[in-house]
């Protein structure tokens, strides 16, 4: 019981190595930066908690030493000045504020000078996701990965409204500001399991002034230096791995899931058009290849032409309907659907041809995914993946180049 309170207010409880005990204030402390946060935080609280006790205590025994007694009441006057008393009530909160400043001066320029050596990532934020991007060109939405034992630097943009980007468990918080660059940096010298999805530490956006950055929350999970140079390469060439034919099934929701926030895929009405059937349209594929539906303006809108159709064809704007869907992707302002205004931002350069495929072969066959863009044959997905894993156990068989000694290259 008593060692309980103590763990809670104190944080006496043992931690795994690298990082800090979690308290009743805190979780669990996972950088090199938690123990100097932590320990200014528990000073000021430990002050707290003993000007609290002894206040109170001082204004319970004067409330019961001064109480009224009888009817008659004497006035007698009180003292004018106590230099002394005077003294010690200005000078020792003058001097308990000056040591506070100065350990959260020190801690705020230890977080604000990144080290030399740092490994950047660049952090890209708009409504409502995150986009994280790593030196050999990888990329990832859906969780940041970072090595284990290494200064970790994130140069942050946000494509539109302020941002902020929060990580509780290394105690490290930066707005990301429009038309401006902002650094963050950190250090985890705990590892997380690579082959377990659920160790993480959450990464939140705390900006709470719009729509859905409540919403802007992911998984931040630190490999090994071995694991962390596999992923990174995997991440950069995952999509070369699938087969053509399960390109649409595989890569499909993963990339969708970058446009879920505004496009629907069962009918249901969105910040951008449904991909399933609306307005008493076919769904999206079968519009585009019949040329159905009214488009409004954008940069090459021409004046009267208001028919998709007078769009896409020989000698057209767009040859193809894949053409149309493609520079959909990469110039959204070009033409613009009917009753929608120009919300969408461009994935040119983010977006590869095998992307772009992936997704036309998703919206070719939406009537095989769920609502929320899962697909529907989980056998047929397990399959495939398991065909690809065994894929990539058959080519580490291969000798590795240059020997197993263990060096590491980009
Ligand atoms: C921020 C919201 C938003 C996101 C995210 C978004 N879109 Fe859009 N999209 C729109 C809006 C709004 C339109 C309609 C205006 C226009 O044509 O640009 C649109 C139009 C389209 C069209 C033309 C649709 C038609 O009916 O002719 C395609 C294709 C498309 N988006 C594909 C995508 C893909 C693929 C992604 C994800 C990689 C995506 N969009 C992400 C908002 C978005
Ligand atoms: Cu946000």
């Amino acid at each position: 019981m008593i060692s309980s309170i103590a763990n809670i207010l104190l944080g006496f409880a043992t931690a795994a190595p690298g990082t800090t005990p979690a308290n009743f204030w805190m979780p669990e402390g996972a950088s090199v930066q938690a123990p100097r946060i932590d320990f200014t935080f528990e000073v000021i609280n430990w002050i707290n908690y003993v000007f609290f006790a002894g206040i109170t205590i001082a204004l319970l025994y004067l409330v019961i030493r001064y109480r009224q007694r009888g009817k008659n009441v004497e006035f007698s006057p009180g003292p004018e000045h106590n230099t002394p008393l005077e003294l010690t009530w200005t000078i020792v909160p003058t001097l308990i504020l000056v040591g506070i400043f100065f350990m959260g001066f020190a801690g705020y320029l230890d977080l604000r000078t990144s080290p030399k050596n740092t490994y950047d990532i660049k952090v890209t934020a708009q409504q409502w996701a995150w986009e994280f991007e790593y030196p050999n060109g990888a990329k990832s939405t859906s969780e940041l990965v970072v090595p284990q034992g290494r200064p970790v630097r994130l140069i942050m943009r946000s494509k539109d409204v302020l941002h902020s980007l929060f990580i509780p468990d290394f105690r490290v918080k930066q707005d990301l500001v429009p038309g401006r660059y902002t650094y963050m940096w950190f250090q985890s010298d705990a590892a997380n399991d690579p082959t377990d999805d659920s160790d993480f530490h959450w990464l939140f956006c705390t900006e709470y002034c719009g729509d859905s950055h409540w919403n802007m929350n992911v998984h931040v999970r630190v490999f090994p230096q071995e694991d962390f140079e596999k992923w990174t390469k995997e991440q950069a060439r995952w999509l070369d791995v699938i087969p053509e034919e399960d390109l649409y099934f595989m890569a499909g929701p993963k990339l969708y899931a970058r446009c879920a926030t505004c496009h629907t895929i069962d009918g249901s009405d969105g910040t951008g058009p449904s991909w399933g059937p609306r307005d008493g349209l076919p769904a999206l594929w079968e519009r585009i290849v019949s040329g159905k539906g009214k488009v409004s303006g954008g940069s090459k809108f021409i004046p009267g032409k208001t028919n998709l159709s007078d769009y896409i064809g020989d000698g057209k704007l767009y040859l193809t309907p894949e053409d149309y869907f493609k520079d959909s992707i990469y110039n959204p302002g070009a033409l613009l659907v009917s009753g929608y205004g120009n919300q969408m931002p461009t994935f040119q350069g983010q977006l590869n041809d095998r992307a772009i495929d992936a997704l036309i072969g998703m919206s070719r066959n939406l009537d095989e995914f769920n609502a929320d863009g899962t697909f529907k044959d989980q056998a047929k997905l397990a399959e495939a993946e398991a065909r690809i894993a065994e894929a990539k156990a058959a080519a580490a068989e291969l000798p590795v180049e240059g020997g197993n000694s263990g060096a590491v290259t980009d």
